[in-house]
């Protein structure tokens, strides 16, 4: 598997609580660089089109208001198998499901309120990477 890039959010309830750090640590822990990282608040428009793929869920809304309310961190990955090994390194997104010491068993509080986003495929990590960030922002 070659190297690859993936998209990363650390949510509103990490940031929150003060938890950058330690979700940071497990992704370089676990071979993942970060080439790219700002905190951002995200506008509404922003996390409702970053979410469009949801909108006809019965949580979408709840969804939307979470992701606004409070400042997030972007970033972007980069590693052998950065995709699947990010998704790994976070685990199931319910944290009741979650494998011991991934991020969401550590630190998630519910399956809404999950700690991180993580790209589930090439397509979507090129999209969201260029959703959030431009070609000079992300240093390798
Ligand atoms: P993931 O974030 O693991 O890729 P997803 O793409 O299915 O999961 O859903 C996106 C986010 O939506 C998820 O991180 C949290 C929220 N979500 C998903 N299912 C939910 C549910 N049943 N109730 C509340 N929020 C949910
Ligand atoms: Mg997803």
């Amino acid at each position: 598997m070659a190297i690859q890039r993936t998209f990363s959010i650390i949510k509103p309830d990490a940031t929150k609580r003060n938890l950058t750090g330690k979700i940071i640590a497990k992704f370089e822990d676990a071979g993942l660089r970060i080439v790219a990282s700002k905190r951002i608040h995200m506008t509404r428009e922003q996390a409702e089109g970053f979410y469009a793929v949801h909108k006809e869920r019965p949580f979408f809304g709840e969804l939307v208001d979470f992701m606004i309310s409070e400042p997030v961190v972007v970033q972007v990955l980069e590693g052998e198998d950065a995709i699947a090994k990010n998704r790994e390194v976070m685990g199931a997104t319910n944290p009741a499901d979650a494998a011991p010491g991934t991020i969401r068993k550590e630190f998630a509080l519910s399956i809404g309120e999950n700690s991180v986003h993580g790209s589930d495929a090439p397509e979507t990590a090129a999209e969201e990477i260029k959703y959030f960030f431009k070609d000079e922002e992300i240093v390798g």
